[in-house]
C-alpha cells in the first residue's frame, strides 16, 4: 500500500511514545476492571470505529466574506485523496472519503477507483449539488431546483442525482446524501404545501432508480441559504419525506443544522426508535451553522449522541448509521482538525461504551434523577485518551498523530508542489 508518510519516522514517534502509553493503558485498564469493565473488549470497538472524511474538508473552508487559503491546498481529487490517505495512515479512523459532484467529477471513474485503492481508501455517500448552477447548465436553480416551481428545473436536478449514483456505482459508493438550500426569502415567496409535494415527487422519482443495496440520505438544515423558511428545515419534515418515499430511504442528522439548544440527542433517539435514522454529518456550533470541529465546542453533546447510539446498537448489533465529518476549516491547517475530530468523535463513542447502563436503567426506573446523571458523567469524565491511542498504535497509526503529521514535513512538501490558485475562492460547505 502507498504511504504517504514515512514509516520509518512514524515508528520512531511511537517508539518514543510506547512505553508512557503502555503504562497508561495498564493503569486505565485496572480502573476499568474494577466497574467490571474489560479494557480489551473496548479496545477492539475502538478500533473497529470508523468515520468519513468529506473530500471538500481538506482544502480550506471560508465564510460569506472571505476565504483565506492555506499552504499547499489540494487542487483537484487526486491530491485530496493524497491528503486524505495521510489522514487515515495516521489516524486510522477514516478508511472512507465522501465525494461531492460536480467538485470531484473524474473524468475516468475507474482510474480515480484506483487511486484511492493503492492507499486502502473507499468512497463513502456521494453528495449530489443542486445548490449552485454548474457550466453550460440549461435552467438556474436560483428559486429552487427538486421543488421549483418548474417541471423542467426539477427534472434537471432529478437527472443530476440519478447521474450522481451511477458514478457512485462506478466507485463502489453505497448510498447518495440529497442536501437542497431550496426556499424562500420572503413570507407568501413560496407555497409551503406545493414546494414539500414538490420535494417527495422528486425524490420518489431518483429513489426508483437507487440500486438495491443503496441509501438515500435526507439531510434537512433549518436555515441558509434560505432565510425565512427552508424546505427540508427540520428532522419532522426529513422523517415524512423519508417515510413516504421508501424503506431505503433515510434521514441524515447534520448536528450544526437545528436550532441552538435544540436536543439533538433525542432527535437521534426518535429517528432511530421508528428505523429511519441513516446518517450523521459531524460538526459543532456555538450559534448557528458554524461548522467548527467536532467536540470543540459541545463534546458533551457528542456524548450524549453516542450515548443514544450505543442504546440502540445494544438492541441491534448490526445497526451502523454513515458517519462523515462536515466541517469548515479556516484557520487550521486542514488535515490536522481532520484527524484530531475524528479522535474526539472516537472518545465520546468509546465513552458511550463504559457508561452502566444497568445502572443507569435502574435509577430511572426509580426514579433518580442525580444518579442517573451522574451515572453518565461517570463515563464521560473517564480520560479514554490511552485506549485511544493504543487502538491507532496497534493498527500502525500514530499514537500521537498532529505531532507524527508536523515531524514529517508534509505540508511544506505540498506547498511547494502545489501552488497557491489565486483564483481559487469557493468553499464548499453542507
Ligand atoms: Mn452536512
Amino acid at each position: 500500500m502507498t504511504q504517504l508518510i514515512n514509516n520509518d519516522l512514524l515508528g520512531t514517534q511511537n517508539q518514543s511514545l510506547e512505553s508512557g502509553l503502555k503504562s497508561d493503558y495498564t493503569a486505565l485498564g485496572e480502573k476499568l476492571a474494577r466497574s467490571d469493565i474489560n479494557i480489551e473488549a473496548i479496545l477492539q470497538k475502538a478500533k473497529a470505529f470508523s468515520i468519513a472524511v468529506p473530500s471538500w474538508g481538506v482544502g480550506t473552508g471560508g465564510t460569506r466574506f472571505a476565504r483565506f487559503p492555506g499552504q499547499g491546498e489540494p487542487r483537484n481529487i487526486y491530491e485530496k485523496l493524497d491528503d486524505c490517505s495521510v489522514i487515515q495512515q495516521l489516524s486510522q479512523a477514516t478508511p472512507a472519503v465522501s465525494l461531492h459532484i460536480p467538485w470531484d467529477r473524474p473524468s475516468d471513474p475507474n482510474e480515480l477507483r484506483q487511486y484511492a485503492d493503492q492507499y486502502g481508501l473507499m468512497f463513502d455517500a456521494m453528495n449530489s449539488n443542486t445548490f449552485q448552477d454548474q457550466a453550460n447548465q440549461e435552467n438556474s436553480y436560483k428559486y429552487g431546483s427538486l421543488t421549483h416551481t418548474s417541471q423542467a428545473v426539477r427534472d434537471q436536478a432529478i437527472a443530476h442525482n440519478i447521474d450522481v449514483v451511477e458514478l457512485g456505482q462506478k466507485l463502489g459508493s453505497k448510498a447518495l446524501t440529497i442536501w437542497v438550500g431550496d426556499g424562500s426569502n420572503f413570507p407568501g415567496q413560496q407555497h409551503f404545501k406545493n414546494s414539500f409535494a414538490q420535494y417527495i415527487d422528486s425524490i420518489k422519482q431518483i429513489y426508483a432508480t437507487l440500486p438495491n443495496d443503496w441509501n438515500m440520505l435526507l439531510e434537512h438544515k433549518i436555515f441558509e441559504p434560505a432565510f425565512y423558511s427552508t424546505v427540508i428545515q427540520d428532522w419532522g419534515s426529513s422523517y415524512l419525506a423519508a417515510k413516504e418515499t421508501g424503506e431505503r430511504c433515510l434521514s441524515l442528522v447534520d448536528l450544526g443544522h437545528h436550532a441552538p439548544n435544540v436536543n439533538i440527542e433525542m432527535i437521534v433517539s426518535r429517528l432511530a426508535q421508528f428505523g429511519k435514522l441513516g446518517g450523521f454529518h459531524f460538526n459543532d456550533s456555538k450559534y448557528g451553522d458554524d461548522d467548527l470541529d467536532s467536540g470543540s465546542i459541545n463534546p458533551y453533546q457528542l456524548f450524549l449522541v453516542f450515548n443514544e447510539l450505543t442504546d440502540i446498537q445494544l438492541e441491534n448489533p448490526s445497526y451502523s448509521p454513515f458517519y462523515m465529518l462536515d466541517q469548515s476549516h479556516n484557520v487550521t491547517d486542514p488535515i490536522e482538525s481532520l484527524m484530531y475530530s475524528a479522535a474526539e468523535v472516537q472518545r465520546a463513542y468509546v465513552k458511550s461504551l463504559l457508561v452502566d447502563r444497568k445502572a443507569l436503567a435502574h435509577y430511572q426506573q426509580t426514579n433518580d434523577p442525580m444518579m442517573a446523571q451522574a451515572t453518565l458523567k461517570q463515563a464521560y469524565n473517564l480520560d479514554v485518551e490511552p485506549i485511544l491511542q493504543m487502538a491507532r498504535f496497534q493498527s500502525n497509526g500514530a499514537i500521537d498523530p498532529i505531532a507524527c503529521y508536523r515531524e514529517s514535513g508534509y505540508r511544506q512538501q505540498c506547498a511547494q508542489a502545489r501552488p497557491v490558485d489565486p483564483n481559487k475562492t469557493g468553499s464548499g460547505i453542507i
